[in-house]
């Protein structure tokens, strides 16, 4: 029915699903009058403070935050060779001042490497000042060319998380790409997101890197989204930038670099991958609500369950649960709709007989009722936002598993791609990947797999037969 829906598209049109379930659920406005820059609604806002308070909490285990300026001056951007180049068709730059020509001419931080290093040359010395582990969460700019979307292709990042660690060796350096990934596994499974990671092939890697490692995740429509990456920078930028370090024996090195970054397409990922019919599916570690407390006010005990309504609020407030009682005057139905389309994890309707069975309803986002006692009803309603977190994450899961499918020939391949991640073997080699691309109209996404996936690590190559490793093929984003 057209109310009940309230005109969302099925989530199955997920295009359409996405762009109408970010408007009505008050996540961005797209109206804003620059292309691929969009504005926050404050729920919006509110999902992305949690978010990121989560990422910081296990970032803020090993680094620590920093700020640094968004204007670079070209001198600097324009050092390292291999960078100008990943980057020159998306900057914008800051030419003039007022009505004066600027002498040097500023670039929009695209990413801040040639912001941080510079700084980082004056800042290392010795040994003893490293590891440097240092991030900052900041809006960066790029002029992309590709199709914006909303969360997902930006011209204006607001939500760039960007760590930059500096190390005495290349090994040390591969630790912290390691324990990167590890935080990155960690950080989604607590959004209950499954993600791949794999080794980006050489042709794809971080202008700049000596290799980067992806991580994946795969929408509804089949399609990949990139939602973070770790790059080992070895000493491409250390030499270019002057960072050495005086070594016990007293002579000087280059330090080796990583850099690591997440934007807001980590809520994106949320959004698609948890998103319903009905609307936004929180995981209860983000959720802006994650309780809210419904009144079913029949006959003439309005002020009874108001009352009891408010004492359970401050109750499960006090636990340290995010909750809201909803006493909008407005039909309890149509309460129930409003928190399902903003993904709200659990909610509990009080009405007259629940006072008097000392009882409460539970109506969990996947639908599950429960009935739990008004004693200790702050253990119960944690108990019952960590079951729908495994729930939601299970299903998750078994979404990527349907997704991922095996190919031994091209046209096996090209048969199977639509709507699915393949996981093939390749060779190795450019033309092999190119030829791939070609015939399967996909990319070539990585090596190296890590996650779970479902085929051996060695078979002939899917085009040139010789001996191959596994590598993922898909539509990405
Ligand atoms: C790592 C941080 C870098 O810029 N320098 C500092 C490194 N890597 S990256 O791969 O280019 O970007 C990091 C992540 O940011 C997301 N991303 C975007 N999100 C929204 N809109 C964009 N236009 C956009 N471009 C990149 C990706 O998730 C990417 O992995
Ligand atoms: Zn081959």
């Amino acid at each position: 029915m057209a109310e009940d829906t309230g005109g969302l598209p099925p989530r199955s049109d997920f295009s359409a699903w996405y762009n109408e379930v970010i408007r009505r659920a008050e996540i961005m406005d797209v109206r804003y009058p620059v292309k691929g820059l969009y504005v926050w609604y404050p729920f919006g806002f509110a999902l992305r403070s949690q978010t990121y308070t989560l990422l910081r909490g296990l970032l803020n285990r090993d680094h620590e935050e920093t700020l640094f300026p968004l204007l670079i001056p070209e001198t600097e951007f324009m050092k390292e060779a291999e960078h100008i180049k990943g980057f020159e068709n998306e900057v914008y730059w800051v030419t003039h001042g007022g009505l004066s020509l600027l002498e040097v001419k500023l670039a929009l931080r695209p990413t801040s490497e040639t912001a941080i290093y510079p700084m980082y040359a004056l800042w290392i010395r010795s040994h003893a000042d490293l590891p440097l582990k240092l991030y900052q969460i900041v809006s960066t700019f790029r002029c992309e060319t590709k199709h914006t979307r909303p969360l997902i292709r930006l011209r204006e990042i607001t939500s760039f998380m960007e760590s930059h660690t500096v190390h005495a060796t290349w090994d040390e350096a591969n630790e912290q790409v390691e324990y990167e990934l590890g935080l990155s596994q960690e950080f989604y499974r607590d959004l209950g997101i499954p993600i791949l990671i794999s080794k980006r092939p050489d042709w794809d890697k971080f202008p700049g890197a000596d290799f980067t490692m992806a991580i994946d995740v795969v929408m509804p429509d089949g399609r990949t989204l990139q939602i973070g990456t770790v790059h080992h920078l070895g000493d491409h930028f250390s030499r270019t930038f002057g960072i050495t370090y005086e070594d016990v024996n007293g002579e000087q090195q280059f330090g080796l670099q990583t850099c690591y970054g997440i934007s807001e397409r980590c809520i994106a990922a949320i959004i698609g991958v948890h998103g319903d019919d009905k609307g936004l599916v929180l995981p209860a570690t983000v959720a802006p609500t994650q309780v809210a407390i419904i009144p079913v006010i029949v006959g003439k005990r309005g002020d009874e369950i108001l009352a009891a309504g408010e004492e359970l609020e401050s109750e499960l407030k006090q636990s340290g649960l995010r909750v809201k009682m909803d006493t909008r005057d407005m039909r309890p139905g149509a309460k129930y709709y409003h928190w399902e389309l903003h993904g709200v994890p659990l909610r509990v309707e009080l009405g007259p007989r629940d006072l008097d069975s000392r009882q409460l309803v539970c109506v969990n986002r996947l639908g599950a009722k429960t009935i739990i006692s008004r004693e200790n009803a702050a253990e119960s309603v944690k108990k019952l936002l960590g079951e729908v977190h495994d729930q939601i994450l299970a299903r998750a899961e078994s979404h990527l598993e349907s997704r991922l499918m095996t190919a031994t020939t091209s046209e096996e391949c090209c048969r199977k791609l639509d709507g699915n991640v393949m996981a093939v073997h390749w060779c190795g080699c450019r033309e092999c990947a190119d030829k791939l691309e070609e015939l399967t109209n996909a990319s070539l996404l990585g090596t190296e797999i890590r996650s779970r996936y479902v085929i051996d690590d060695e078979g002939p190559c899917i085009i040139c037969s010789k001996l191959g490793r596994a590598a993922l093929v898909g539509r990405s984003y």
